[in-house]
Order: structure tokens, then sequence, then C-alpha cells
């Protein structure tokens, strides 16, 4: 047997295995677009078979945010095998700032499946996490948290025992906004968002799953380079189209980097984007806006320090939005454009 053949049959046994970290992000996309980056790192990732999503949750009470997150996954061509989840509930169902691309940008013009929430194929986010886990072995599913963790409480009030048995860690992007419950132009009339934070550090306190929260990213601007051409035909991808919507943004063409990195550390690591993590014990207070960190403790808590080089962690997350996809699904008879 050849050594090319060996080869092909080595790759084909690693694509039925799949990738080693089975991934579920929890997403508050429609306010910053970092959250387009971060779903960018994270298929990108999964086209050089580094992870499998399983689930992408959103967390808000935007109806077109989970549509937005479905564009998305139909322009890497995983439209039909990433299970998708909404929160319905009445946090962040005012639209406030919360639609900053979506409706002119990723459903005008980029091809979908879901047009809003109500989309038979999205489930509630507590089903979505929970038909997640089930499919997946114990101790195996990462979740990249980069909005409010107000599912993740839920699915812990639900399915303590499912969620415990089946999740090894979390990626917080932490930090007032996400904790505190912060969408500006928007409120929480029932206050189902408060003390979110909170409840689920308790919850998962003596888990012994690992917890780490991660605050990098306002000194990391990425997204510049689609200004420059990469991407492609701006029309024809949505990372790019969302991108150069917003810009600028306070005067320059790209944008802070909190969730992509968060999503990076999650599949490749704690070291994985020149970072590195303490660790301790974190204590959340004050309805999720005041985190206090005690290092040393012996928790499986971590604290992210920073990054030591910014200019290759930009280098790396721009080379991931830039990525094509390896299989597109434009064709898909399920796929089309909003405005046709
Ligand atoms: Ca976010």
């Amino acid at each position: 047997m050849t050594k090319s053949v060996c080869l092909l049959l080595l790759c084909a046994l690693l694509r039925a295995h799949g990738a080693d970290v089975k991934l579920i992000i929890d997403t508050d996309l429609g306010n910053d677009v970092d959250d387009v980056g971060a779903l960018a790192v994270a298929h990108a990732l999964a086209d050089d078979g580094k992870v499998d999503i399983l689930a992408i949750v959103h967390c808000t009470g935007l109806k077109v945010g989970i549509a937005a997150v479905d564009v998305i996954n139909t322009f890497y061509g995983r439209q039909d095998s990433i299970i998708l989840g909404a929160y319905k509930g009445d946090f962040g169902r005012q639209v406030g700032n919360q639609d900053n691309y979506i409706s002119q940008s990723l459903l005008r013009y980029h091809p979908h499946t879901v047009d809003n929430y109500d989309n038979s194929k999205v489930l509630e986010c507590v089903a979505a996490y929970k038909k997640a886990l089930m499919s997946a072995a114990d101790n195996s599913v990462t979740i990249a948290s980069i909005g409010f963790p107000i599912c993740i409480r839920d699915i812990l009030r639900a399915e303590p025992d499912l969620f415990k048995a089946k999740v090894k860690a979390v990626y917080y992007m932490d930090g007032g906004y996400n904790f505190g419950c912060n969408i500006p132009g928007s409120s929480d009339p029932s206050g189902d968002c408060k003390n979110n934070a909170v409840e689920v550090s308790v919850d998962l306190w003596d888990s012994g799953i690992k917890q780490v929260y991660q605050w990098e990213g306002s000194n990391i601007y990425t997204g510049g380079r689609f200004s420059d051409g990469c991407g492609g035909e701006r029309r024809q991808n949505p990372i790019k189209d969302a991108y150069i919507t917003n810009i600028p943004y306070q005067g320059r063409r790209d944008r802070p980097s909190w969730d992509p990195i968060t999503v990076h550390m999650a599949v490749l690591g704690d070291n994985s984007i020149h970072t590195s993590v303490t660790r301790g014990g974190m204590y959340i207070y004050n309805g999720g806006a005041t985190e206090d960190f005690h290092p040393g403790e012996n928790k499986n808590m971590y604290k992210q320090n920073g990054c030591n080089d910014y200019g290759d962690a930009t280098y790396m997350l721009d080379n991931l939005f830039c990525q094509l996809p390896k299989a597109q699904a434009v064709n898909s008879s399920q796929a089309k454009l909003a405005t046709q």
C-alpha cells in the first residue's frame, strides 16, 4: 500500500471519528459583530478537523438572532448538521442595539433556511442543549458562552445531572456586559437575566466542570483585513458583510475580539492564542456585574491573564476569518434569500 493511500485512509478514519472537541456555542449575536467572528473561528476550525459544532443557541429575545446564526451555518455548509436553539423569553425582546447588521446585511443578501426563532427548526434553547448533550459522550462537551448565561441557567435548572455528566468545560466571555445583562437600548422587564451568572457559578461550583473566565480582546482588533480584499465578494460572504456593515467602529475598520478569542481558547486550549490562565476561585456578585477572582484557590476555575502578542493574535484570528468554507451549501433546496 502506498504512503498516499495510507494517508487517505488515515484522514477518512479521522473524519469518521470526528474531532476531539465537541462544542456548543451560546451567543448574543446581533449587538457586537465579534460574535460573527467567533462563529467564523468555530466553523473554520471545524473545517480544519479541530472541532465538531454540536449546537448553537441564541440567548436573547431577539427573534432574528438565530436566523443570523443560520446564515453563517449555511455559508459553511452546516445548516442541517448543527442543532439550533433560542431563548424565547422577555430578556432582550426589545431590539435596541441588537440589529446592527442582521436585517440590513445578513438576512437581506445571504442564503438561509430560518427567518426567525418561530421556525420549527429552532428549538427552545433548553431543548437544544438537552438534545446536544444527550447525543454526546460523558465529560466530552465544551461550551463557549459568548453572550448572557441565561440558557445555561435554564438547562442547569431543567437537567442538572445531564449537564454535569456531559459538560467538561465552560469558557465564558465574562465581565459586566455579559454577566450583568446589559443590552444597550433593551431591557429586562421580568428580571429574567439578572443573577444568572451568580446562579450558574454557584451551581457549577463543586461540579468539577472546568470554568474559564476570558476577558481579553479589547486591544486585539480584527476584521480589518476584509477591507484589504480577503474573503472574496462582500455579498457572497456573510462574515465579511457583517464586518464591513459595521465600520467605521470608533473611527476604525476593525473591531475588538473578545468572543473570537473565547471560542479559540475553548477549541484549541488556554494557551492557544498567546494567552495563559491562573487557577483560583471566581466570585460573582451584584447581579453578575461584579467579579472577584482569588488566585490560588483550589477550584476548577481559571482567569485568563491576557495576551502576550497582540499582533500575532490578530494575525491568527484574521486568518480564520478569511478562510473560505471548504463546503458551501448555497444550492441547498431550502436555502433562500429573504428578499426574493
Ligand atoms: Ca457576544
